[in-house]
């Protein structure tokens, strides 16, 4: 006998449920939406359609049992869950994904055929996946680490994908060697630590002993490497690849993708402190983004290089540890891409997703670089394992949406049902079809751009991939010094944690040494090293010799828009500054939440009642861009005393956040020992809050960090 019936939900609960199309153009466009599946007002059944009348209990003989194997709904939902996990992806297995849509700007067939970047009155529809590269499925999202940046694009002429991260250059110059790194960056095998990290012995051995990584590792010692959200991260498609047109003429591209809120990045402190009290920080933030309505978007645009240039750079185009800077070619926008819908469900489509930057169509080629040619066979390769088979190719989410049929079949999971008889081309008893299309300048077949190569087959690295240390020079030159004082602290901060000081002195003696002497100095010093004299290669010079385009200062998008603001208050507040704030930031485009000492409403000095968004400790200042601490007697003074308000407000200042402090909250600068600056305001007036957003809209008070070294938080 059953214990508990099955019961009805009420039909209120149904009202207003979820529908395939919560208003987002795409997702009408996608065909992956026919498959999604929606409970509300199911009865409860078996994988085999049998309805289940009791879900609570197994059938036993008596109801002390023992237990009996013919339960074949209990077998079935067990052995299902045995088997919930799938091997998660070998780098990069931590990653989250949203829906969105790719508009051209106009008709670029002067440079591509590719149908998505000739109508500019055509959405067509992306899933993008953004994810950490070392660390498990489970790990923080805060580490100092690479983000992928993987786009789908469901073209009308099939799947583009375009398989990025946000550095431009990479580790590493040849394929053969990707396991190599992948394996030294891992953690290490006998103790499988450290997590998420690159701190660690392994790493930096290779890394010391291989050259041609340090241009990418200054970019991973950069606060490139801890972004402050995923919506403010700039994307790169790293290797040089072709756009041809209709006409067959190729240019050589680099793919670029700007975020519009601009580029910014945590601070060291805070990332760490993220990566414990926040495990899901990125993760979050872009989920209640788009959930929110402030849509992520970003420009894709292209460096463009005529085929006759291929050879005027003082570097390889072909070599991806080398990018183009963008005061040589500039930057040709090409469109937008905008991402306005979370996914349903995260195993279907964030981990089932399946990117290969192999997936390419008409109007777009590869180049010659020996790293994307390897990347050209392994992501396939993957998947067979990570998904089980060779037709990921049919889960809903890397299905194209146009329809395929060729002449593949059978196989692990196949569930296409392909009807007629000849799996086979050419044939004659199904009238020939699925048959061949000629290439054309629309709608024909793929065809490779026919370059034409002459030489020798040997084992070799180009002479012209052997300058490894001038563009990272050019980065470091390219830093403000708020940037550079961070790339010295993060080199200082995992070369330390690294056991072999013969590995310290080879990553500085060896490297450091020959990216900037000065830089290497002060490393040197940091870990009780003699300092090196000179590098122990010569290093030419880049033209040009500063590339301002590198420097995330200059990369801020000059408004709040989005930013996070933190209220803090207590019983007596002063509700009217409380409502001038939230005024002025809902005008900037900007969000405040209001903290009370615990998750309990609190009256204001006039006796209103606000409910709190969450408590101080519930929703800590790292959560936060900026903090606001409106007056009222009472509630300063309680806040004086309350050690988690002052660690608050601390660690915000600490952080280089702005502050303002209205009304009475300025008693707070004598109790916390601070002084008013360019971002510690003091005052709740019209003029206070425009310095304040003005302090926001600047990311960070850097004028303050020599300062802020001294704070306890
Ligand atoms: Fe990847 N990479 N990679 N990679 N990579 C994978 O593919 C690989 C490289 C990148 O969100 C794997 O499906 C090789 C460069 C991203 O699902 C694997 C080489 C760049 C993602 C793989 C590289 C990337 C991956 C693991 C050197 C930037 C996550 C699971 C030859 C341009 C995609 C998978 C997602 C994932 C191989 C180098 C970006 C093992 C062999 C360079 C964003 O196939």
């Amino acid at each position: 006998m059953s214990t508990k019936k099955p019961v009805a939900p009420p039909k209120s609960a149904l009202a207003g449920t979820d529908t395939l199309d919560r208003g987002n153009t795409n997702a009408k466009l996608h065909s992956l939406e026919k498959f999604r599946s929606d409970a509300t007002g199911q009865a409860l059944r078996t994988n085999q359609g049998v309805k289940v009348s009791d879900n609570q209990n197994s059938l036993k003989v008596g109801a002390r049992g023992p237990s009996l194997l013919e339960d074949f709904i209990m077998r079935e939902k067990i052995t299902h869950f045995d088997h919930e996990r799938i091997p998660e992806r070998i780098v990069h297995a931590r990653g989250v994904g949203a829906h969105g849509y790719f508009q051209s700007y106009e008709n670029h067939s002067a440079l591509t055929k590719a149908g998505f970047l000739r109508d500019p009155g055509h959405k067509t529809p992306v899933f993008v996946r953004f994810s950490t590269v070392q660390g498990p499925r489970g790990s923080g999202d805060t580490v100092r680490d690479v983000r992928g940046f993987a786009v789908k694009f469901y073209t009308e002429e099939g799947n583009f994908d375009l398989v990025g991260n946000n550095m431009p250059v990479f580790f590493i110059q040849d394929a053969i060697k990707f396991p190599d790194f992948v394996h030294a960056v891992k953690p290490e095998p006998h103790n499988e630590m450290p997590t998420g990290g690159s701190a660690h012995d392994t790493f930096w051995d290779f890394v010391s002993l291989v050259p041609e990584s340090a241009h990418m590792v200054i970019w991973a010692m950069s606060d490139r490497a801890i972004p402050k959200s995923l919506r403010s991260m700039q994307g790169f498609g790293v290797h040089t690849f072709r756009l041809i047109n209709a006409k067959g003429v190729s240019n050589f591209v680099k793919f670029h993708w700007r975020p519009t809120v601009g580029t910014c990045s945590l601070v060291w402190d805070e990332a760490q402190k993220l990566a414990g009290k926040d495990t899901d920080f990125h993760r979050r933030d872009l989920w209640e983004a788009i959930e929110g309505g402030d849509y992520p978007e970003w420009e894709l645009g292209v460096q463009v290089i005529p085929e006759e240039n291929e050879h005027k750079f003082d570097f390889d185009l072909l070599d991806p540890t080398k990018l183009i800077p963008e005061e040589l070619v500039p930057i040709m926008p090409l469109g937008k891409m905008v991402l306005n819908r979370n996914p349903d469900n995260y195993f279907a489509e964030t981990e089932q997703v399946a990117f290969c930057p192999g997936h390419i169509v008409p109007g777009i080629d590869f180049s010659n670089d020996p790293l994307l040619q390897g990347r050209l066979f392994s992501y396939t390769d993957t998947q067979i394992s990570r998904l089980g088979g060779p037709n990921f190719h049919e889960l809903p989410i890397n299905r194209p949406v146009v329809p395929f049929h060729n002449g593949q079949r059978d196989a692990m999971h196949r569930s296409t049902i392909d009807k007629g008889r000849a799996s086979y081309e050419p044939n004659s008893i199904d009238g020939g079809w699925p048959k061949e299309t000629p290439p054309a300048a629309q709608d024909g077949g793929f065809e490779s751009y026919p370059e034409r190569v002459d030489a020798h087959k040997v084992r070799q690295r180009s002479e012209s991939f052997g300058d490894h240390f001038s563009q990272a020079r050019l980065f470091f030159n390219s830093m403000s010094p708020h940037e550079q004082e961070h790339i010295i602290a993060a080199y200082s901060f995992e070369l330390g944690k690294v056991e072999r000081e013969f590995i310290r002195a080879r990553q500085v003696n060896e490297i450091l040494a020959n990216i900037d002497l000065g830089l290497a100095k002060r490393v040197a010093q940091n870990l009780g090293l003699p300092a090196p004299k000179k590098g122990t290669v010569a290093v030419r010079k880049t033209a040009p010799e500063r590339s301002p385009a590198l420097s995330q200062a200059n990369l801020l998008s000059g408004d709040i828009k989005t930013r996070k603001v933190a209220i803090l208050a207590a019983n007596g507040v002063d509700g009217a500054a409380i409502a001038a704030l939230q005024k002025a930031l809902a005008k900037e485009g900007a969000h405040a939440k209001l903290l009370g000492p615990t998750s309990a409403p609190v009256t204001t000095a006039d006796g209103k009642h606000l409910a709190v968004d969450a408590s101080m400790e519930g929703l800590p200042s790292v959560a936060f861009d900026a903090v606001f601490v409106p007056g009222g007697a009472k509630s300063i003074q309680a806040l004086s005393s309350d050690g988690v308000a002052l660690h608050y407000l601390l660690e915000a200042y600490k952080h280089l956040k702005a502050i303002a402090l209205a009304g009475e909250a300025k008693q707070l600068l004598a109790v916390l020992k601070l002084e008013a600056d360019a971002g510690l305001i003091v005052g709740g007036d019209a003029k206070a809050l425009k310095a304040f957003i003005a302090a926001i809209a600047q990311h960070r008070v850097w004028e303050r960090e020599p300062r802020a070294k001294a704070v306890p938080a």
